[in-house]
């Protein structure tokens, strides 16, 4: 028996490189030795305000990424959390064992509000890791790959787990958090400081969609460090060495290797080798992409199939809860 796998992305705006290379590169990768369940999580992205049709339009086009990436719906189950209603159920009990003070040590949650009035804050955003705990415990995952930003919500959900299971016996699997170090956490192109994000300006993110010129043009302006070495020293140089570990992933070139290319070169010729490395690695991607936007059908069946499939493992564990914590089975 292979070991689960689960992950999820919101359809919450454009994604990025660092969505691709922190998360999606490496759930296709992972296909291929575990039983892996890819999730689109609308309601997750519905905690902070989003336009209806959007919404909808990104549901779809999150998918789309998905099968254009490389996700293989023969090895890998793709659905739309909201097609499976056991999740939100599974939240709301989650949250009546969950503390309020650790919802507010999160730091997505401090991130996401901060310079507002925490009053104003919605209690979606709040429990947006009680969400999260919820989708991978239903289906007794064994680990999560996700970015650097996401770690604390997989120890969340650890904690949840032990808590449910000391109080009403063993019901959920312990999950594990995966994350591969580089591209964990690539940052803003005009911020080596922080995250690349998608709800930042356009100038911090390639997004995956995005144009060859615009691609040029964002790497072209992206901030660099003093001096004009190309060399990986996160600590000295977070600037250069974010468009290092950039190029490294997408080129699959050692970063050594790729330092002694650009020897003696100066940053304007290092980022036109890499921007021409990044337009060729998503020049396929984006075809394939374009082609699957024109038949939303072929992928709708994908997500319908796919939430048929999960739902019976998401079902079996929702009754082994309902009866665990006591609630009337007529
Ligand atoms: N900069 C990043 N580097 C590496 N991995 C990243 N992820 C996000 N940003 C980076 C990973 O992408 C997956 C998608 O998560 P999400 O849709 O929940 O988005 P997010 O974590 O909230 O981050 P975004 O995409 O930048 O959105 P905003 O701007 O809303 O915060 C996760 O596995 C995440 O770790």
């Amino acid at each position: 028996m292979k070991k689960r796998i689960f992950s999820g992305i919101q359809p919450s705006g454009l994604l990025h490189i660092g969505n691709y290379l922190g998360a999606i590169k490496n759930w296709v990768e992972l296909q291929k030795d575990y039983d892996c369940i890819f999730c689109v999580v609308d309601y997750h992205a519905i905690t902070v305000p989003q336009d209806p049709k959007t919404l909808t339009k990104e549901t779809l086009g999150i998918a789309n990424i998905y099968l254009a990436a490389g996700i293989d719906p023969k090895k890998s189950i793709i659905f739309v959390q909201s097609h499976v209603p056991e999740h939100t159920e599974l939240a709301w009990v989650l949250n009546t064992i969950s503390k309020m003070g650790e919802l507010y040590r999160m730091t997505q949650f401090k991130d996401k509000t901060q310079g507002k009035e925490q009053e104003s804050a919605g209690a979606g955003l709040f429990d947006y890791p009680v969400l999260m705990a919820a989708d991978i415990l239903l289906y007794d995952t064994e680990f999560v790959p996700v970015g650097e930003d996401q770690r604390q919500h997989v120890e969340l959900t650890r904690t949840l787990a032990r808590r449910f299971n000391n109080r009403f016996g063993e019901t959920f699997k312990m999950p594990k958090v995966l994350i591969k170090e580089a591209g964990a956490k690539i940052k803003g192109l005009d911020d080596p400081e922080k995250k690349m994000s998608k709800s930042a300006s356009s100038a911090n993110y390639i997004a995956l969609l995005d144009k060859p010129d615009i691609i040029s043009n964002k790497i072209k302006k992206a901030v660099t460090d003093s001096g004009t070495e190309i060399k990986f020293d996160p600590e000295g140089k977070p600037a250069i060495s974010n468009l290092l570990t950039i190029y490294h992933l997408f080129s699959g070139e050692e970063i050594k290797d790729i330092e002694v290319k650009f020897q003696g070169k100066g940053y304007g010729e290092f980022k036109e080798g890499l921007a021409e490395v990044v337009i060729d690695y998503l020049k396929p991607f984006q075809k394939k992409f374009f082609e699957l936007e024109k038949n939303p059908d072929f992928t709708k069946k994908i997500l319908k199939q796919g939430a048929g499939q999960v739902r019976k493992i998401a079902s079996k564990k929702m009754e082994e809860v309902r009866e665990k914590i006591g609630v009337l089975d007529i």
